[in-house]
């Protein structure tokens, strides 16, 4: 297969909702998302946040007999950064609805991933005299670390604030978040929406994914796929126009981060482009966001980017109160910054502290003031 873009007319929005057909489940999950939704609606002050996680594939096949995924991004994120996200607005307080791909990374289990940290090496068996009354018992060794992630997880449970939903392809993801959306927008400024999934620019529609199996004795396989269409605009601007929206953009080359994020900031008019390059993601990040109120995209800026969040201690601003840029500016989260700061450390399985505890963080007075600012206004 060779890779060539021509120029053939891209799904709008809506020509995509109209022609690619709703996948199985959605009724039932949007429904579920709903009700959560509703429920937390009902809670005075509680804040809800949408967290998009991994990367969503497309078939080839009607039928997938040999799966082909392609990666033409990078290969498919685990979901680090929305699981571990999840745990710490969970820790803030917030209900949060995750929009995973399956098999993705989850909160809390993400500690315990198959390759990285097999549960069963968690594990010893305390023999008895008959081998079916043996028990198991954690190594006490792994306790200390286990005990706050079951803790938290048990919490989680108990509390309903957690709901978990999983997508496969592009168009279970695309149906999903326009639905958990439509539920999202009546909360007004308490909702967040903190878009980490990588979705793929391109995917293959209904009506050229092949219904019987590809025959490879016929040579070799070329696939036209059509652009996904970009659904950020109608989301800031018509969906949930009140909605607090994070979204990411990934780069192999750090110097494009800063002008690739205030490209889609401008593009779609939201509050807040967190940067990452993909061999530092798990080190550093760049917060990047409208410097002044008066600054204008081509979207609503005048509503969605209106307001300026405080400066957090520890931010890379530089003078606080002057931002760098005269429209927009970039506040760097580094690991590395704490650590010479003297950071006791954090809640990461090794008690290391995770960038996401950091971003969460940050974003939590960002939230607080986007939600404040409305009140004023008020
Ligand atoms: O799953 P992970 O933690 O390894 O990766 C997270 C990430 C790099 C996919 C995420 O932080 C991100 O940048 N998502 C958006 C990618 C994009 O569409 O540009």
């Amino acid at each position: 297969m060779s890779a060539t873009v021509s120029s053939s007319e891209p799904f709008s929005t809506e020509g995509y909702f109209h022609t690619q057909r709703p996948p199985a489940g959605l009724e039932e999950k949007s429904e579920k998302m709903h009700a959560f939704v509703e429920q937390w609606k009902a809670v005075k002050g509680k804040k809800v946040v949408l967290v998009t996680v991994s990367s969503p594939a497309f078939s080839i096949l009607l039928i997938v007999i040999r799966a082909v995924e392609l990666q033409y991004r990078w290969s498919r994120t685990p979901g680090t950064r929305g699981a571990t996200s999840a745990e710490y607005f969970l820790s803030q307080g917030y209900a949060v609805i995750f929009l995973h791909r399956l098999h993705s990374l989850r909160p809390f289990s993400r500690h315990y991933s198959h390759s990285l940290n097999p549960f069963l090496d968690l594990l010893s068996i305390v023999p008895s005299s008959s081998s079916s009354s043996s028990s198991i018992v954690v190594s006490p060794e792994h306790t200390q670390t286990l005990l706050p992630i079951l803790k938290a997880y048990h919490e989680s449970q108990s509390s309903g604030t957690l709901l978990s939903v999983e997508f496969q392809t592009v168009n279970d993801y695309l149906w999903l978040l326009k639905a958990v959306t439509a539920s999202m927008a009546s909360l007004g400024r308490r909702g967040m929406y903190y878009l980490a999934a990588a979705v793929s620019d391109f995917f293959l529609p209904e009506e050229k994914v092949a219904e019987h199996k590809i025959q490879s004795n016929k040579g070799t396989l070329s696939l036209e796929m059509d652009q996904v269409p970009k659904v950020m605009r109608p989301l800031v601007q018509e969906w949930t126009p009140e909605g607090y929206i994070v979204s990411f953009k990934l780069e192999t080359d750090t110097a494009l981060l800063i002008p690739k994020s205030r490209a889609a900031l401008s593009r779609y008019g939201h509050q807040l482009v967190i940067g990452n390059e993909l061999h530092r993601r798990k080190h550093e990040v760049v917060f990047v966001e409208r410097a002044t109120p008066s600054s204008k995209g081509t979207g609503d800026d005048q509503i969605k980017g209106s307001v300026t969040p405080p400066i957090v201690a520890g931010s890379d601003l530089g003078v606080v109160g002057f931002p760098r840029k005269e429209e927009y500016k970039e506040t760097w989260l580094r690991l590395d910054d704490l650590k010479n700061d003297g950071h006791a450390g954090g809640k990461g399985r090794d008690g290391e502290v995770e960038i996401e505890e950091m971003i969460v963080k940050e974003l939590l007075n960002r939230h607080q003031y986007w939600m404040d600012a409305k009140a004023t206004r008020e």
